[in-house]
């Protein structure tokens, strides 16, 4: 926890991860870095900040960062060019191919993590003046299952709720989020709630996750169940009585149908109990508190739009909403969580294939409007490749340039072997990016182009609420890095297109993306920020942060929509939506008997290009595993802490088990962070079967058929280093960033010798060495002075060393005398047992401590707060803290992922 040091001046801007928003004050240090605390005055955190908004201090080195613009001159070699030379060159390629093969052999692949600035050139460039609407975004993979069941419902991509209904609600049913990682500062904010309202919590998440810890009510259904599961509670609603009626008849259509179709699915809580694999107490309880709670927020996330069937969950918990006339009104919505810090902008620009810009889409009378006001001379005329076409349409050679922004597609697409594959077939290949090396820059890019990072940048984002944020710069750009809006700005002047764009600055664009949301508009559309179209250059600088619908003038104040119908439909009616009856894609069968299910973890964020960086965030969850249920672990030969090979029919990862009873019998979780930059066979995405959505074209995620195998590694191992290091081939590894260097975690097959060779060549041959290869130990370290310069760890199984006593050791500044003649014990020169694994991240607690505290008698988070100060800056940790004391005296359920650490 940096805290901000009130004489120096803090830049007000916000957090570039989780679609919460939150404000945040950075400070700079003038050598690169900066200080980090929430903003007070932020009205999506209040000052809060979760594990990875604090840590953000620590992402900010620019060791990886691409510095210059860089074209590929033969295979695997990149040469440094002007930035001049690159743009030609980008847009004499696309020029041709346009001219070759038409506006269709050339597509964009965006990111919820661009500035809306960004994001809206790039839209007008490729949907305006290209004349292709192949522009997607990996809010594909994300967001695109709640816009198209938005739109079904409501005629628009509208969030009707806002934040304030968490604390006003009386009941919040949390579907497919897990939110105490994904959303922590939300998540804290309902248990405030509940704390001091008495709120109720509902968790409904195949794996009990740590949100469902304060639940009042934990539903384990079977994945996919969801439609099921909001159908029958629709069918009940209608047969309690629980029905508005006078909502219904006045301002929504389609009820009648979607009722019946809702008895079809689940007709009665017997039936809904059969079809989710719920019992059917849980689910006349979780029936009667959603009829009883007139104020109901329902929060859904990922486990609802990353299915096969996500656009139909997502109307199935929207009908029950409109059913009960519980939209837009304080504490009572459906609320979609987004991802991404700005999954919400690109949606208001457009970013999408099937949308066109400020919310419109590719009706005739849109088209024109859109064409005239950027007097556009070759205007998409109807929707482009959505992502997982869009990558296959590559993989057929149908499209021959790419251009990816802002987005890892070689890990984070489904089937991701034959998304790398599809990409090596491009005949321009270019990647605007901050690092220097992942997975897709590795998968052949052509022409790579250094963007302007989080603190360098400068531009507006939107989050959950639709609150529009400024993130501001407190950071020179380091070497030749550019905003994203100029470069793509500049290409589109190469390309001839000058008058449509050009923009001197950010605020330029932001004023005509105002210009075009009221445009012609006159409250068809929901998306309407033209008050702000004229803003001035220091208005813009000084900009608060604001929601849309605006409010001011002759608008009615409001913070939210539909709470007295007027939804963007022809008739102004709401559409109840009758799902499919559920069509698996993803059955299981004897070769593959398990399902897949992916997601995330509390402490990293996405490929890891940024929270990898950072050694207070490494420290949860160091390893790649897969959570796997005690009865499958024992009917597939896998043990807790060893290794397993999980295979689908696309792919196949090793992975640490990690074996919990709060995972459900027949289902793994892995998370999806780790790659080839980082780990040596934890690319999850390879896993992950191409099914998408029908009507959204999302991607289905979280239940891949798959099957796990034990898999045996004689020696466990780990070394620490200043700098990375390259580890001899064919062995498990994973890297993490620790304080002072990189730590590397593995696990071998071949001999001992083998080490004593590399570490030799690695770090010289002056080395401190302890070796017993008879009992299968070798250990060994290089000094400079009295600090360790590198250290080699290996054993049998479980007898490698103290990771966590070592790494302790690593990050001394100077080693006494003691401490070195001790080392190669790799065990604690004081004689204390090392804290273990940690679990609070900000103050370094580990768990072995927190377990003891607990012994010892701390029976509330509250109390291990006041000892060990765990749990009491950013509260991510508060629900594993719970569940650590819940466990006290029962077996403990949390993986020991520390390689060593017995
Ligand atoms: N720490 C951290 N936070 C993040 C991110 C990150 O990378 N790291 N990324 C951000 C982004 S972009 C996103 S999109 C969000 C995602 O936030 P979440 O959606 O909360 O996260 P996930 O882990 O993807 O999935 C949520 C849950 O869906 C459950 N699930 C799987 N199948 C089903 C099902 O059929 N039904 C139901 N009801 N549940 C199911 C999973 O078990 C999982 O617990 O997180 C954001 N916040
Ligand atoms: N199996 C499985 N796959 C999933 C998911 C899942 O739950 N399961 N979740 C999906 C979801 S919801 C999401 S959102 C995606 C996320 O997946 P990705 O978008 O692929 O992941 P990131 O690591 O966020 O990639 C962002 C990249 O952009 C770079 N970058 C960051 N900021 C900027 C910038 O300002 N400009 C430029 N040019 N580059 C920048 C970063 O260095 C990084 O390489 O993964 C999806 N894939
Ligand atoms: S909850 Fe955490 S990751 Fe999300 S915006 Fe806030 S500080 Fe950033
Ligand atoms: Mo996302």
């Amino acid at each position: 926890m940096t805290s901000v040091d009130p004489t120096l001046r803090a830049t007000r801007t916000t957090c570039p991860y989780c679609g919460v928003g939150c404000g945040v004050l950075a400070t700079p240090d003038g050598s690169g870095g900066a200080a980090i605390s929430g903003d007070p005055e932020h009205p999506a955190n209040f000052g809060r900040l979760c594990s990875k908004g604090s840590a953000l201090g620590e992402t900010l080195g620019i060791e990886d960062r691409l510095l210059y613009p860089m074209i590929r001159v033969s295979k695997g070699t990149m040469e440094r060019v002007a930035w001049s030379d690159a743009l030609d060159h980008i847009a004499h390629r696309f020029a041709h191919i346009i001219k070759r093969d038409g506006p269709g052999a050339v597509a964009f692949y965006l990111s919820g993590q661009l500035l809306t600035e960004d994001y809206y050139v790039a839209n007008k460039l490729m949907k305006g003046f290209i004349g292709s609407a192949n522009v997607d975004t990996n809010s594909r993979l994300c967001m695109s299952s709640s816009v198209a069941g938005h739109r079904r419902a409501f005629g628009a991509d509208t969030v009707p709720g806002c934040y304030d209904d968490l604390d006003e609600a009386d009941l919040l049913v949390l579907v497919g989020s897990n939110a105490a990682w994904c959303h922590p500062v939300l998540f804290q904010r309902m248990l405030a709630n509940k704390q001091a309202r008495g709120a109720r919590i509902v968790v409904i998440d195949p794996r009990r996750t740590d949100t469902a810890g304060d639940a009042d009510l934990f539903l384990g259904l079977k994945p996919g169940t969801d439609t099921a599961l909001f159908s029958g509670l629709l069918v009940h609603l209608a047969d309690t009585g629980a029905l508005d009626r006078a909502y219904l008849d006045s301002h929504t259509a389609g009820f009648e149908e979607a009722l019946a179709r809702g008895r079809g699915i689940a007709g009665s809580i017997g039936a809904t109990a059969l079809a989710t694999g719920l019992s059917e107490p849980d689910v006349a309880e979780f029936f009667r508190m959603f009829a009883n709670t007139p104020r109901v927020v329902t929060l859904y996330s990922q486990g609802v739009n990353q299915s096969a069937q996500g656009t139909d969950k997502v109307n199935a918990i929207i009908n029950c909403h409109l059913a009960t006339g519980r939209i837009g009104k304080p504490g009572a919505s459906p609320f979609s969580l987004t991802g991404q810090p700005n999954a919400m902008g690109g949606r208001e620009v457009g970013g999408l294939a099937n949308q066109l810009a400020a919310h419109m889409g590719f009706t005739p009378p849109d088209i024109d409007r859109v064409r005239r006001f950027w007097k556009a001379p070759r205007i998409a005329t109807h929707e482009g490749l959505k992502a997982v076409q869009m990558f296959e349409a590559i993989g057929r050679g149908e499209i021959k340039a790419l251009w990816v922004m802002g987005t890892n597609p070689a890990v984070s697409l489904p089937d991701a072997d034959a998304a790398r594959a599809a990409l090596k077939k491009l005949e321009l290949f270019v990647v605007s990016e901050n690092v220097r090396s992942n997975d897709t820059v590795k998968a052949g890019a052509h022409v790579l182009l250094p963007a302007q990072a989080w603190g360098e940048k400068t531009g507006t984002v939107t989050n959950s609420e639709r609150r529009i944020s400024r993130q501001r710069a407190f950071l020179d750009a380091p070497g030749e890095a550019k905003p994203d809006w100029w470069i793509v700005g500049e290409v589109a002047r190469r390309l001839g297109f000058s008058a449509g764009f050009d923009f001197n600055s950010v605020a330029d664009i932001f004023r005509e993306h105002a210009a075009l949301s009221s445009f012609e508009n006159e409250g068809s559309r929901d998306f309407d920020i033209g008050a702000l179209q004229t803003v001035s250059d220091e208005g813009f600088d000084a900009m608060v942060p604001l929601q849309w619908p605006m409010q001011w003038g002759d608008i009615e104040p409001r913070q939210r929509f539909f709470a007295r119908g007027g939804f963007f439909t022809n008739d102004g009616k709401a559409r109840f939506v009758a799902p499919e009856i559920p069509a698996l894609h993803t059955e299981t069968s004897a070769g593959r008997p398990l399902r897949l299910n992916t997601g995330r973890i509390r402490d990293q964020w996405h490929t890891m290009t940024r929270t990898g960086m950072s050694p207070r965030l490494g420290q949860h969850l160091p390893e790649p595993f897969v959570e796997v249920h005690p009865d499958d672990a024992i009917r597939y030969g896998v043990a807790d802490g060893g290794f397993a090979r999980v295979t689908t029919d696309y792919g196949q990862c090793t992975l640490r088990v990690a074996v919990n009873a709060r995972q459900q019998r027949g289902m793994l979780f892995a998370p999806i962070h780790w790659n080839e930059e980082n780990a040596s066979a934890a690319r999850v995405g390879a896993l992950v079967a191409p099914f998408t959505d029908p009507y959204s074209g999302q991607p289905e995620n979280k239940a891949t058929p798959a099957s796990i195998t034990p898999y045996e590694y004689v020696f466990r191992g780990f070394a620490l280093s200043r700098v990375k290091l390259k580890l001899p081939d064919h062995l498990w590894w994973t890297r993490v960033t620790v304080a002072g260097g990189y730590g590397y975690l593995f696990a071998d097959n071949a001999d001992l010798a083998r080490w004593q060779l590399w570490m030799r060549s690695a770090a010289g041959s002056d080395l401190a060495e302890y070796k017993d290869f008879g009992g299968g130990v070798f250990r060994a370290a290089s000094f400079t002075g009295d600090r360790i310069e590198t250290c080699l760890f290996v054993g049998p199984a479980r007898d490698a060393g103290d990771w966590e006593v070592v790494k302790g050791l690593f990050a001394t500044e100077a080693l006494g005398e003691d401490q070195r003649r001790m080392l190669l014990s790799g065990k604690s020169t004081d004689g204390l047992a090392s804290g273990g694994p940690i679990v609070c991240a900000c103050f370094g607690v580990g768990r072995n401590t927190l377990c003891d505290a607990i012994a010892a008698g701390a029976g509330s988070a509250a109390e291990i707060g006041a000892q060990l100060k765990a749990g009491t800056n950013c509260g991510s940790c508060i629900p594993e803290l719970k569940r650590l004391i819940a466990q006290a005296g029962t077996v403990a359920e949390q993986p020991n992922l520390a390689v060593a650490a017995s």
